[in-house]
């Protein structure tokens, strides 16, 4: 049994690089609600799973393991706020538990550069199934400042639902957790064609070929463009960046004229609770342009700093 109320948060490389605000926005919502957040010191990159893993499984494993035995030592199971951390920090996570065999064999490895060893103590957990099954949007309702009344395309990414049989997400190929917990928040999730395929962005495809990723993702918003949402919910850093950046890219390669507001579960919820929207990051990724969100407002507290 891992320490109650507490996560090891696994900032990843993106968070912290581009979107400090989602960092923000998750340490403010999961506060909130009573968690305590521990910093992972010394944590390196997940490895990303569609990256390294394509590359060199073993490595990928001991990398992974060395960021699992942080937690580890924290007694504190990992809190994602990204699908490519969860992908590869979940998975080594299970594997390593169930294959005694790798187990030695990372632990090995693990011993040449310092005090680790895999135990196999702890579970990974992403924030779309903490704030989704644990809070629930039954928990969350008391914890609302206002609510907003805007229609949202929500993106799951690939590896927060695939492989089905790891990821045990209830529903991989129709999920609904996302929708129904921000439905609380007041949102009005629009289903869109091809709606659980890739953004485009991972498997290393935005790295090594992005024409292919541009195509990939022209065709996702084509899909979205259709619904014409308030704007794009995502769970996922990577997907974020795709969206945000790809739009711009279309814009000016493609004569497209998108301008959908990007925004992350964990700056929707934050908003929802109470955090200035100046500190969620919306101001900043609205570039100066009316805020979509005015929401409901529900009681008078949602004035608080941060
Ligand atoms: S870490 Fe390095 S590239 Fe990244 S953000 Fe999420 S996936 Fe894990
Ligand atoms: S989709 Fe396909 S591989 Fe991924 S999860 Fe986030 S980035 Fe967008
Ligand atoms: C995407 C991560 S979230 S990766 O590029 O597939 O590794």
């Amino acid at each position: 049994m891992t320490k109650e109320n507490t996560f090891a948060f696994f900032l990843g490389c993106l968070m912290p690089n581009r979107y400090p605000a989602i960092e923000k926005s998750t340490k403010f919502v999961m506060g909130k609600l009573g968690y305590e957040l521990l910093d992972m010191e010394r944590a390196t990159c997940c490895p990303a799973p569609g990256v390294f893993r394509s590359f060199n499984k073993v490595d990928w494993m001991v990398a992974a393991a060395r960021n699992l035995c942080i937690a580890e030592q924290l007694d504190a199971d990992i809190l994602t706020v990204c699908n490519g951390c969860f992908g590869t920090l979940q998975e080594v996570n299970k594997h390593l538990k169930e294959s005694e065999e790798h187990r030695d064999l990372v632990n090995e490895r693990l011993k040449l550069i310092g005090d680790y060893e895999f135990k196999g103590s702890i579970d990974v957990r992403h924030i779309a199934e903490v704030l989704g099954y644990e809070v629930g949007p039954w928990g969350i309702e008391d914890h609302l400042v206002r609510k907003v009344n805007a229609k949202a395309a929500v993106h799951y990414g690939c590896h927060f639902l695939k492989p089905t049989r790891i990821r045990e997400i209830e529903s991989s190929e129709g999920p609904t957790i996302v929708e129904e917990f921000v439905e609380v928040l007041g949102i009005e999730s629009v289903r869109f064609k091809e709606q659980l395929t890739c953004c485009g962005a991972g498997g290393g495809v935005k790295a090594y070929d992005g024409n292919a990723s541009m195509t990939i993702f022209a065709e996702k918003m084509k899909n979205i463009d259709e619904v014409k949402p308030d704007f794009i919910l995502d769970i996922c850093p990577f997907c974020h960046l795709q969206y945000e950046t790809g739009q711009d890219y279309l814009n000016k390669n493609k004569n497209c004229n998108y301008d959908y507001p990007v925004i992350h579960l964990s700056q929707l919820t934050a908003y929802c609770m109470g955090m200035d929207q100046e500190f969620v990051g919306l101001q900043y990724q609205l570039m100066g342009k009316n805020y979509i969100f005015g929401g409901e407002e529900m009681k008078k507290e949602g004035e608080e700093a941060i």
